[in-house]
């Protein structure tokens, strides 16, 4: 049993579309625990540190603009190999193509508007938990 923490962001499209408490109980039914939340609004400062890989990217402004429009809500689960459960259960990052049961698969249609994120690896997680909420342990 590997027992990790990871860092979730329930997106301005998702809070836009009332979605916030259907994402939720995926995570909670899948016996995740909640470590800490908090709706947040985001400048463009704190887009560029979270999303700093894909600074240089073509679709970067774009998901800048996307990330900044509104409040989202930012969260740390934990659970056993909760990085890699939280990813399956978010889907793939194309709505259009993400499996269906899954978030994006069910409520997602666009690649960039895609309602959630999720680390994509234990380092990633770590670096991402202590930028959104400095205080965890
Ligand atoms: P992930 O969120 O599934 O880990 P990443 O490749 O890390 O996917 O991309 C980060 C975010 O950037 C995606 O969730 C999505 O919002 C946006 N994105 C990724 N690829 C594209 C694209 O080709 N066009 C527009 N937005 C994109």
């Amino acid at each position: 049993m590997t027992i990790e923490r990871t860092l979730v962001l329930i997106k301005p499209d998702a809070v836009k579309r009332g979605l916030v408490g259907e994402i939720l109980a995926r995570y909670e039914r899948k016996a995740l625990r909640i470590v800490a939340m908090e709706q947040r609004e985001v400048d463009a400062s704190m887009a560029d540190k979270h999303y700093h890989e894909h600074l240089d990217r073509d679709f970067y402004p774009a998901l800048r603009s996307f990330v900044t429009s509104g409040p989202l809500v930012a969260l740390v689960l934990e659970g056993d190999d909760a990085v890699s459960a939280v990813r399956l259960l978010n889907g793939a990052t194309d709505g259009r193509r993400a499996e269906p049961g899954s978030i994006r698969g069910d409520w997602a249609l666009s690649n960039r508007e895609n309602l959630v994120h999720g680390s994509d690896s234990p380092e990633a997680a770590a670096r991402e938990v202590g930028l959104w909420f400095p205080g965890l342990g």
